[in-house]
């Protein structure tokens, strides 16, 4: 693959499931390439098709070994499927991590699956900027499905809840996982809950906590959408079947509901507000390099401007660059 490939060659390879054309967009976008507005432009007219699904949960709840099976689950029904994993942790990119390797290996030869990993630590907004533009390449891909697993660590599950049009929290018996899970209001945001590892004791228990759970939230959701509750044994594949059904019964309910439409709106909103963000956010950078800053703090120290008054001065010289 030449460096002079056009976006647009890349974008129609991309549509005809040239993975190397896939992966080589997602590093445009995720390293904001000079020719990412390009890349953004090119692949505008062919998103929005894709059900996107957050996984989330604690490490080790069985994240990778479910979305591999409802991979596999997916391909069956001849669907194509895109997998983001994403880790707010790791400063690695690109290639799987080592033990997703092992689980997805599965699924490396199929021409109908995109893998890839994203490591988000170093991102300033961590999820909120480069993964959404992974997710519109595997969309513009031809993606029916595209599956994004987090690690949950606190702020990345709510981040994760903002990119998908369906999530599914992963609960492990005992643990009091289900318990911590209410607390986090992490229970809020599910769609689908799953008690994985059911094979191990305390499952019925667990079902029960989080049935209960979920019945004292519903009071003050008023959403038509219950939450279901799939116990699955992921490294077995027991369940996956019954996680594809409920994921089928919420896209269905989402686009009759008109519920996707308002989370896609408000998706884009955060989307286009976390890029101007940036943007501002460098053109203070370059301001701070010979702009007015430094004049303006003297003010301030010496008491001529207040704080609040001097960055709306900065802001009308930033916005008017
Ligand atoms: N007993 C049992 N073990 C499981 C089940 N599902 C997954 N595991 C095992 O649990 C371990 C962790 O699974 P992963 O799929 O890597 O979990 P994860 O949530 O992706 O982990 P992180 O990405 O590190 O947060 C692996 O050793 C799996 O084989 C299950 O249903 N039952
Ligand atoms: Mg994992």
């Amino acid at each position: 693959m030449s460096r002079q490939d056009t976006v647009a060659d890349l974008v129609t390879r991309a549509q005809d499931s040239d993975p190397r054309a896939v992966a080589r967009l997602i590093s445009m976008v995720e390293d904001a390439s000079p020719r990412l507005r390009e890349v953004a432009a090119a692949l505008a007219p062919y998103t929005g098709r894709a059900q996107v699904v957050g996984l989330t949960g604690s490490p080790g709840v069985g994240k990778s070994t479910s979305t591999s099976a409802l991979v596999s689950a997916m391909r069956r029904q001849g669907k194509r499927v895109g997998v983001l994993a994403v880790d707010p942790s790791s400063p690695f990119s690109g290639g799987a991590l080592l033990g997703d390797r092992v689980r997805m290996q599965d699924h490396a030869t199929d021409s109908g699956v995109f893998i890839r990993s994203m490591a988000t630590r170093g991102h300033l907004g961590g999820l909120s900027w480069a993964t959404p533009q992974a997710l519109r390449v595997l969309d513009a891909a031809g993606c029916d499905v595209v599956l994004v697993e987090t690690v949950g660590v606190g702020q990345s599950e709510i981040e994760v809840v903002s990119l998908a049009d369906t999530t599914v929290v992963l609960i492990a018996p005992g643990m009091g996982d289900g318990i911590q899970a209410a607390k986090a209001g992490i229970l809020e945001v599910a769609d689908i809950l799953v008690v994985n590892k059911a094979d191990r004791d305390g499952a019925d228990q667990t079902v029960r906590e989080l049935r209960y759970m979920l019945s004292l939230g519903e009071r003050s959701t008023g959403s038509s959408w219950k939450a279901p509750i799939v116990r699955t044994v992921a490294s077995r594949g027991e369940g996956i079947d019954d996680v594809v059904g409920a994921l089928d019964e919420h896209r269905d309910w989402m686009s009759r509901s008109g519920e996707r439409e308002r989370r896609r709106q408000r998706r884009a909103e955060a989307e286009i507000e976390a890029i101007t963000l940036e943007q501002v956010r460098t053109r203070i950078g370059d301001v701070r390099g010979g702009g007015n800053l430094p004049e303006l703090a003297k003010r301030v120290v010496a008491g001529e401007l207040d704080p609040y008054a001097a960055a709306d001065e900065l802001m009308a010289t930033v916005s008017s660059r």
